[in-house]
């Protein structure tokens, strides 16, 4: 059963030119989401970022997982500067709430989405990458938040996500220095869950996402919508939500199934890898 998606939607509007959207796996349940400005490294204009939301709230039906990824030697340039014209503080505040608006659709949105990674993950392309709920990682990768060189300050909302993924000294010093992370200190620190070889990201993520579309869509919302709200609250509060979420997926139909499929030894065990 489907919890939180638009059943009515079968078909998406996905016809901006610089997105190639796809559905992929034997039940139409990844989508695949590629930015494909490569000429100017994906940089994420207003366009773009409001079309990304939009593709967010028409997820067609059929998709349990998603994919995230960016055409050319890059994932993602950021924020198109050649947009960030003179604004006034209200025109600011806006165009920083849009951003929020489309990686709040990305973060709490359908379905779990999964960035593959390589090359410039960069400003707003690293804040885009944090909202998603996996990072796999290829050896090209590199992180920085060049916004502190350029005058100005995160707005896609890298000042809340980027602290719970490296912590507030590590993004302040990236921000004060301009320094960058590799791959390998990237997946260190934070940034990424997995680290490929160049090249592989794209495929691991598929892989992880057929994965994350075979979970039962309850336990894959609990982990979206429950799980980052909890953490933040104090600890008795955290505790009860916790309790509440645990009771709705328990009672579930998919989670009666799925336990016993395991008590009749239907369903794979625990193996280490
Ligand atoms: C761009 C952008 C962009 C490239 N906006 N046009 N982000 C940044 O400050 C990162 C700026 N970009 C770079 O540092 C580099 O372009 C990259 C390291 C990402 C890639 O380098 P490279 O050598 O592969 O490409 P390039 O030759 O620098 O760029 C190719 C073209 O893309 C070129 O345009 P062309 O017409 O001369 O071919 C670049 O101008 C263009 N391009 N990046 C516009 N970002 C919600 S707030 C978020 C705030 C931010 O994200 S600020 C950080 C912005």
């Amino acid at each position: 059963m489907n919890y939180n998606h638009n059943s009515t939607n079968t078909k998406a509007s996905m016809t901006h030119p610089d997105i190639h959207f796809e559905l992929r796996g034997d039940h139409q349940e990844v989508a695949v989401i590629r930015l494909t400005r490569a000429a100017k490294r994906n940089a994420l204009n207003d366009g773009l970022i409001l079309a990304l939301r939009d593709l967010f709230e028409k997820m067609p039906s059929t998709v349990r997982a998603a994919v995230i990824d960016g055409d050319g030697p890059h994932f993602c340039a950021g924020l198109d500067l050649s947009e960030l014209k003179e604004r006034d503080a209200g025109q600011g505040l806006h165009h920083s709430r849009m951003w929020h608006a489309a990686l709040e659709r990305v973060q709490y949105g359908p379905v779990p989405v999964i960035a593959a990674l390589h090359g410039a993950v960069v400003g707003g392309g690293l804040e885009l990458a944090s909202s998603c709920h996996i990072r796999v990682a290829d050896e090209s990768t590199f992180y920085a938040l060049p916004e502190g060189s350029r005058g100005i300050f995160v707005g896609g909302g890298g000042a809340v996500r980027i602290p719970k993924l490296i912590g507030a000294a590590r993004m302040t010093d990236m921000m004060l220095t301009g320094r960058v992370y590799n791959a390998q200190d990237g997946e260190k620190v934070g940034f990424a869950q997995y680290l490929v070889p160049e090249g592989q990201a794209f495929a691991k993520a598929f892989e992880l996402a057929v994965r994350v579309a075979q979970n039962a869509p309850l336990t894959n919302y609990a982990l979206m919508h429950a799980l980052p709200r909890i953490s933040e609250q104090p600890a008795d509060q955290g505790f009860f939500t916790e309790a509440m979420m645990a009771a709705i997926a328990q009672s579930a139909p998919e989670a009666k199934s799925r336990l016993a499929d395991f008590l009749e030894g239907r369903a794979a065990k625990v193996r280490k890898d």
